[in-house]
């Protein structure tokens, strides 16, 4: 069988700025980089995000890398902390400037269409010490000033924005289950940060629509990863548990993005449970008349759930797993190094999910892959890193794509997780993701099997 996909298919891969550029010429700092400084025992063998895989210094020869591995895209952050050197004002570094238009610049001589998302986890620390951050609606419209400011100076050449990519894990890092710094365990903190997310992309989305940037020929996004919620049975007790899941994990931004609102069923839950957030009406129509021209999804796992059968431990207050607990189905495939589940048909799911509910909306694949621990050992005598189990991977999930988009679903892309292994918020540089490996030693870059392999496929359209 031969699988072809639709003219003009993105084949490309994903990272971001904290994860790949390290910290050089860069003052102001995230709160990854401000962890680190304080808790560097928190990073998997004490790595943090000073060097990551030095993009700053060598992006020219890793596009040209990535470009011979038949790269059509690549998505990128601007990091708010190395563009902006005063968030109220919105005074720029010159060095950011110059750095993101080189790279800019650099994937357009490759004929790489540069994708840029605007928020990946890496919130400024002086915006949480003196704001908390996404608990507040000020830093919302910092937020809009800066992407405003990336608007003006790159949208000339840049036509696939991003205003953030998976919000739901800020929630989950920063207010409930402890990934990411401040750690705070708060259900009620995490719908107002939920809320405050929402306004922020679509404040960013205003003002690309008031510069115009659409009629330009540029299109925004906002980037979920939709980890489809699937019962352990069709009892109603498992089914409800799976579709208030799929609420708060999913749809909690899924629905305003595409639709300007939030699904009715959970607002009523929120206000019931006495967390709904604080809004106002202005706010609310921001949301609704500032939606997405496309959606990235990033997806690697699906998520499976159950009715409660431990009573609920309500010493932390309010959470939304009141409503579900983590089904453990045996017998699933695992990705052991990152204790994820691999099912690659839940890509088909989303896919049909997108056409059936959300409008058809384009969408590509903006982050797919596979961690793995201990690459080295993969080495052929060439010093090639045989990863077929990547390959596999990605087979596995393009078929089911492949068939998603026969059946009519608008998907225009699939973007690896990621071109060079690239640093991890805890895990550093214990799993591998990347076409291509790195050498922590002396940041030599060598092209896996998966790259050689991806050029194939990325040449013929398909496989
Ligand atoms: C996604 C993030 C990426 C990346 C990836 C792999 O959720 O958008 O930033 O890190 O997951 O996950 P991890 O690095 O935790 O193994």
């Amino acid at each position: 069988m031969k699988y072809t996909f639709p003219n003009n298919f993105w084949w490309g891969a994903a990272t971001s700025g904290p994860q790949s550029e390290g910290r050089f010429n860069k003052v102001n700092k995230n709160i990854f980089d401000y962890w680190f400084d304080n808790e560097p025992e928190k990073f998997h063998n004490g790595i943090g995000p000073n060097v990551a895989s030095n993009f700053y210094h060598s992006y020219k020869e890793d596009i040209a890398m990535m470009k011979s591995i038949g790269l059509n895209s690549f998505r990128t952050s601007i990091q708010w902390t190395r563009l902006i050197k005063d968030f109220e004002t919105c005074e720029v570094y010159e060095d950011g400037v110059n750095f993101y238009n080189s790279v800019i610049n650099e994937c357009i001589k490759n004929d790489i269409i540069p994708v840029i998302n605007l928020n990946h986890f890496d919130l400024p620390i002086e915006l949480y010490e003196k704001y908390n951050g996404w608990e507040s609606k000020h830093v919302t419209d910092l937020f809009a000033k800066f992407a405003k400011k990336a608007f003006e100076l790159f949208s000339d050449r840049v036509k696939y924005w991003a205003t953030f990519n998976e919000p739901i894990v800020v929630l989950e890092g920063q207010y409930l289950y402890k990934h990411h710094y401040p750690q705070i365990v708060d259900g009620k903190k995490a719908v107002q940060a939920a809320y405050n997310l929402n306004l922020a992309s679509a404040k960013a989305i205003r003002e690309f629509r008031n510069m115009g940037c659409n009629k330009e020929g540029g299109k925004i996004s906002i980037i979920l990863n939709l980890t489809p919620s699937y019962p352990r049975s069709n009892s109603n007790e498992d089914l409800r548990a799976a579709s208030i899941r799929d609420m708060f994990f999913n749809r909690i931004f899924l629905d305003p993005a595409v639709y300007g609102k939030f699904p009715e069923e959970l607002v009523e839950l929120l206000k019931n449970d006495g967390v709904i957030w604080e809004s106002t009406e202005e706010e609310d129509r921001i949301i609704n008349e500032n939606t997405v021209d496309f959606l990235g999804v990033n997806y690697y796992q699906p998520s499976r759930a159950k009715a409660r059968e431990e009573a609920f431990d309500e010493s932390n207050g309010w959470m939304p797993d009141k409503y579900f607990e983590f089904y453990d189905m045996p017998g699933k495939k695992i990705n052991t190094h990152r204790g994820w589940e691999i099912y690659p048909k839940a890509i088909y799911d989303i896919s049909k999910n997108i056409k059936e509910n959300y409008n058809n909306i384009p969408w590509y694949i903006s982050e797919n892959g596979m961690g793995v621990e201990g690459e080295e050992g993969f080495k052929n005598s060439e010093g090639i890193i045989e990863d077929n189990y990547r390959i596999e991977f990605i087979m596995d999930h393009l078929v089911w794509l492949h068939k998603g988009i026969e059946e009519g679903s608008n998907c225009f892309g699939y973007h690896l997780w990621t071109p060079i292994d690239c640093w991890s918020w805890n895990n550093s540089y214990k799993n591998r993701y990347g076409f291509i490996s790195l050498n922590l030693d002396d940041q030599s870059k060598i092209i896996k099997k998966s790259g050689y392999w991806f050029k194939i496929v990325s040449d013929n359209n398909g496989f």
